[in-house]
């Protein structure tokens, strides 16, 4: 298997749970300014969508979207306890945050990651990030640990991405304690540090 990836972009919860899982996979960087991958391969025919995270599986085939990889993943390898069983309420609890985390959460921060946005435009998507960031700290109101309860989920692992970006917007953590506490607890695992340390995001 080979991730493809950007440093500290959505692709690095696929990482962590890549390291979660412990199996053996490459990695591989993409500039997808430029559409190409570091050994030089055109990132447009691996996936035309033209974003990471792309997963190619050993058969060949590219997955993409990320909470497709992520609960792909999970499914793979359901002794790492990584996602409730499908068909579950608890499975259900887990997509509402995967996808509260991709269509709200992650699209809010777009404004920030696109040339030319003016002050006035990140300054609306300032309030929206932090509208959806009022949202999970009160889930964490009930001093649970993880999204889901006291488990770590592939939820996890995504809501932990995005919400670091609050970091390099300026926008912080200041607001949300109960998520920052969340994201002190995330950092400190073992698998997030490895798959930081290899995009170039510790040392
Ligand atoms: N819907 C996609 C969106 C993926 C996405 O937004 N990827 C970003 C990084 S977080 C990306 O590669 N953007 C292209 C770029 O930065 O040039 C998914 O959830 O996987």
């Amino acid at each position: 298997m080979k991730l493809y990836y950007k440093s500290g972009a959505c692709s690095l919860a696929s990482h962590i749970i890549l390291k979660e899982i412990g199996k053996d996979f490459e990695i591989e960087n993409v500039d997808t300014a430029k559409q190409l991958t570091e050994s030089g391969e055109d990132f447009s025919k691996i996936n035309p969508k033209g974003y990471v995270p792309v997963l190619r599986l050993d058969d060949g085939q590219f997955l993409t979207e990320g909470t497709a990889v992520l609960q792909y993943l999970a499914d793979q390898n359901p002794g790492a306890g990584l996602a409730p069983a499908s068909g579950t309420l608890e499975h259900a609890r887990l997509q509402e945050h995967l996808n509260f985390t991709s269509s709200e959460l992650h699209k809010a921060f777009g404004p920030f990651f696109t040339p030319n946005t003016s002050h006035k435009e990140k300054q609306n998507a300032k309030e929206n990030v932090g509208r959806k960031m009022d949202h999970f700290e009160s889930v964490f109101s009930d001093e649970r640990k993880y999204l889901l309860g006291d488990k770590f989920s592939i939820a996890d692992a995504y809501f932990f991405v995005a919400s670091s970006w609050t970091v390099p917007t300026g926008i912080g953590l200041d607001k949300w304690p109960k998520i920052a506490a969340f994201s002190r607890r995330v950092a400190d695992r073992e698998s997030v540090q490895d798959a930081m340390r290899a995009e170039g995001l510790l040392n």
